[in-house]
């Protein structure tokens, strides 16, 4: 299996929450390694242009508000398989049908304000590692 990277966010509720540590532990003990790892508060700008994917959708409005109320950390993984390891551990959108031992099943208690973010495929997890992060803040 090839090596690959992803974008991980810790989004404004898991920060708030005191879940960075929980988080990236749960990174660390399934084989993700870190290559870069930044804090950062997100202005309604930013978060509209991360998330312009989703303009057409009904909580777009709602979603840039809560992306850019308060600090995220953003993260590069890496290791075997990334991008899908990371989206098992996150678990499903809704918390209430992520599976049990998830990120989300474990701490979200809302659709929208669901602990993290994970990139969904080799391109997107492409454009958002360039969102975050130029070539010397890379290990
Ligand atoms: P993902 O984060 O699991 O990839 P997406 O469908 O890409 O899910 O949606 C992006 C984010 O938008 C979600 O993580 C969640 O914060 C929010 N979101 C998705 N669907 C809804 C919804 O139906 N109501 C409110 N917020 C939503
Ligand atoms: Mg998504």
């Amino acid at each position: 299996m090839a090596i690959k990277q992803t974008l991980s966010m810790i989004k404004p509720d898991g920060v708030k929450r005191g879940l960075i540590g929980e988080v990236i532990g749960r990174f660390e003990k399934n084989g993700l390694k870190i290559k870069a790892m930044k804090m950062l508060h997100l202005t309604k700008a930013q978060a509209q242009q991360f998330y312009a994917v989703h303009q057409e959708r009904p909580f777009y409005g709602s979603l840039t508000e809560f992306m850019s109320s308060g600090p995220i950390v953003a993260l590069i993984l890496e290791g075997e398989n990334a991008i899908q390891v990371n989206r098992d551990l996150m678990g499903a959108t809704d918390y209430r049908q992520a599976a049990a031992g998830t990120i989300r099943a474990d701490f979200a208690r809302d659709i929208e304000a669901n602990i993290v973010h994970g990139s969904d495929a080799a391109e997107t997890a492409k454009t958002e590692i360039a969102f975050f992060f130029n070539e010397l803040e890379k290990v």
